[in-house]
């Protein structure tokens, strides 16, 4: 089993695409054990995106994550790092593939609708900036 983090961006909110996509993820069969809407300040953007700090397009990643509200979710199955990737698509949504979230609802690569951790170390990582242990829902432990 794994958790991975998954962001719907101000875009996905603003298009009303929210059901969209969160279906799309319960449909490959990962559940959800966390999920809230927020308004990410500039520090936890600039944390979260800090390995792209150098990169020309930061200030622009910064500044549309913190410009409305966004949905953070962990959603929880097997390989669900790359489940989610997988159904995320390529990171530019003009060449993400048809069948994608990106490759169906996206067209712009700085309005790509949603971020998925992309290791499992990451995730890790990414999920403990957002959600404290306790705002994660153990199933496990509630069936035992
Ligand atoms: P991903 O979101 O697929 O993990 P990434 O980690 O490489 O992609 O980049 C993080 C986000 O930064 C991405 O979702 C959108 C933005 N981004 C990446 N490359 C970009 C570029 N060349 N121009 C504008 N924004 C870009
Ligand atoms: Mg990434």
């Amino acid at each position: 089993m794994q958790q991975t983090l998954v962001l719907l961006k101000p875009d996905a909110l603003e298009r009303g695409l929210v059901g969209e996509i969160i279906s799309r993820l319960e449909g490959r069969g990962l559940k959800i054990v966390a999920m809230k809407i927020i308004w990410v300040d500039e520090a936890l953007a600039k944390r979260h995106y800090a390995v792209h700090e150098s990169k020309p397009f930061f200030e622009g990643l910064v500044e549309f994550i913190t410009s409305r509200p966004i949905i953070a979710a962990v959603f929880e199955g097997e390989d669900a790092v790359a489940v989610v990737r997988n159904a995320m698509g390529d990171t530019d949504p003009a060449r993400a593939a048809p069948g994608t979230i990106r490759g169906d609802l996206a067209q712009d690569i700085g309005r790509n609708l949603v971020h998925g951790s992309d290791s499992e170390e990451t995730a890790e990582e990414e999920i403990k900036l957002f959600f404290y242990q306790k705002e994660i829902f153990n199933y496990s432990e509630e069936i035992d």
